[in-house]
Order: C-alpha cells, then structure tokens, then sequence
C-alpha cells in the first residue's frame, strides 16, 4: 500500500544526441564530477550512474554515450547498445536536447524512448539562448514528436532549474528501498574515474581524429603514506598517434598528466604521483573483443 512518506528509488536514463550536456547536467545534479565533460562529440563511452540521496529519494541517474547513426565500427555498435539496453531497464527516462538546436541527430533518439515509460523532455543550456520567446517555438515542435510527460528547460552550468527536474522526477520514481548508501554518489571506481578524467584531458587537449582512437588503462595503484602512485597507459590505435599525442617536445603529454594529476589529487584528497605511458595495439577500437579486454562493455 503506498504511503505518503515512504521511500522511494529508481533508475533515471539520461539519453539524447552526443554534446547536448548528458554528463555537465549529472555532474550538476549530484554535485561532483563523476562523468567527463568536453566540447568533442562522443566524450561519454560507459553507462555511469550517478547516485543523489535527499528527502527519502534515492536518484539513480544512468549516464550514457551520445546516440549517433553516422558513423559505425566496433566502438559506436557497443555505445549506442550501451543506450538501448538502458532504456530498458530504468524507470523514469531524461531526454536532453540543446536549446534551439534539433537536428537529425535528435531526431533519431525519438524512435528509441519508450512509449510505456515515463519520459521527460530536458531543453539544456538555456543559457546560451539569445531571446527567451525562441525557446516557446522550439518547443512546441518537438512536443509534436513524442508524447512527453514534463518539460524542463535548464542551464546545468548556471544550475538554472535543477531542483524543478528533480521534483518533475521525484513524482514518477517508484516506490522502494535504497540501493545506495546515502553518501554514495556513483557505481563506479575510483580507478575507473581516474582513468576517465585522464581520458577527459585527452578530449581537451589534443587534435581532432586522436581522442577517438584511444583509451586508458591503469596499470599500477600503490597507496602509501606519502600518497597515491599510479601508472596509467594511454592505448592509441598506431604508431603514428604517439608523436601527436605527445606533442612537441613532449608538452601535450605534460600537460594531460598535470591536469589530470590536478583533478585526481581533488577527487581521492591526497598526493597524486601520476606517471603515464603510450602503448600501441592495432585496431583496438574496431574489434569487439580487444573492447570487452579494455573494459568497455
Ligand atoms: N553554456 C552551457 N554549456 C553547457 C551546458 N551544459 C553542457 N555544456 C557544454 O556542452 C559541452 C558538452 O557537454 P557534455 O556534458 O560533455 O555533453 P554530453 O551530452 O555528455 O556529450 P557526449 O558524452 O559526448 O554525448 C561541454 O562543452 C559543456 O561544457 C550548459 O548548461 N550551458
Ligand atoms: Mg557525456
């Protein structure tokens, strides 16, 4: 029998084209960063919950690789599975789109929300929005297109409108324990963040074509009383990535180990001594199963 104060928990995809601000807007609604964030389409490869406990709801949020059709391979096949197996199994579904920007790529995830689940339509970065009165039009195309149960315009980086996404949520969770611990705010690993914000300065800081064609491991993770050593290894797909992906002199490199060690060192509160090396395997990207080795799923 439902009460009015009883708990309630659930699962929350968070799906939409690649760059619409998926993992800014979960960082934003737990309040730390657990997800990676750039500018380059496709940062997010791995589902990633992002747990929020507060006024007897426990939030899970799932995050998941942009969904795109264009481009194919080993690596989109298993990304874009990664958002169709999740769609199936949570309970409330987050469709984000940017403010006054449909394309085709949007188009394409509509297909893919479930008719028979709650879905709520987040229209993100508000914040870059010239006029207010564009984002009426803009939405009442997009209303046309599927049955959507809220609407939730937002700014995740100006925290603009969070705690109404989180109520429109709150009243279509079920009822249920706590998976979690109220603390707890993600599924994964230290060690697996820990690669992905060295994954995330690779995003940032080098060339076009190189973020996609590699991936990072951690090799080594010794905690001792001066601090936490690590080896990370950085896997490109040939030769020729290793001099782009060290630069000049070897500055690029340097710079993606400082600012990973940076934000490591933020993340575990303790000194970080991060030594990171470039390994070559062929193709690891186009073969399923140099994927599941590497951890992908
Ligand atoms: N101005 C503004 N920029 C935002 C906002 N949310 C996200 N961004 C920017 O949009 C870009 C993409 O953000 P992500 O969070 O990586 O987007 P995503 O949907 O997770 O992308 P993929 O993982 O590649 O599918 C980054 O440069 C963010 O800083 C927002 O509310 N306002
Ligand atoms: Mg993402």
């Amino acid at each position: 029998m439902s009460t009015e104060n009883a708990f309630k928990t659930g699962f929350i995809a968070v799906v939409g084209r690649p760059n619409v601000g998926k993992s800014t807007l979960i960082n934003a609604l737990i309040g730390s960063k657990i997800s990676i964030v750039s500018r380059k389409a496709q940062t997010t490869r791995h589902r990633i919950h992002g747990v929020l406990t507060q006024d007897n709801h426990q939030y899970i949020f799932v995050d998941t690789p942009g969904f795109q059709t264009r481009h194919g391979g080993a690596m989109n096949r298993m990304m874009n599975r990664v958002v169709t197996q999740t769609l199936a199994d949570v309970d409330v579904v987050v469709h984000v789109v940017e403010a006054g920007k449909w394309s085709e790529g949007d188009e394409n995830v509509v297909p893919l929300l479930p008719t028979s689940k709650k879905c709520i339509l987040v229209i993100s970065k508000v914040d870059l929005l010239k006029s207010k009165n564009d984002i009426f039009e803009f939405t009442t195309k997009i209303l046309s297109k599927f049955p959507y149960d809220a609407i939730v315009p937002l700014s995740a980086v100006k925290g603009v409108q969070l705690d109404i996404l989180l109520k429109e949520i709150a009243d279509r969770l079920p009822e249920g324990e706590p998976m979690f611990e109220e603390d707890a705010m993600t599924d994964r690993s230290v060690r697996f963040i820990t690669s992905e914000l060295i994954r995330e300065k690779i995003f940032r800081l080098v060339g076009d074509e190189l973020p996609y064609a590699s991936t990072v491991q951690i090799e080594k993770w010794d905690e001792t009383d001066e601090g936490v050593h690590i080896n990370a290894c950085v896997v490109v797909e040939r030769e020729s990535h290793k001099p782009i992906l060290l630069g000049a002199k070897g500055m690029h490199m340097k710079r993606i180990a400082t600012e990973a060690r940076q934000d490591i060192r933020e993340m575990l509160d303790k000194p970080v001594f991060l030594e990171i090396y470039i390994k070559v395997r062929k193709g690891w990207s186009e073969k399923e199963s140099a994927l599941r080795d590497l951890g992908y799923e």
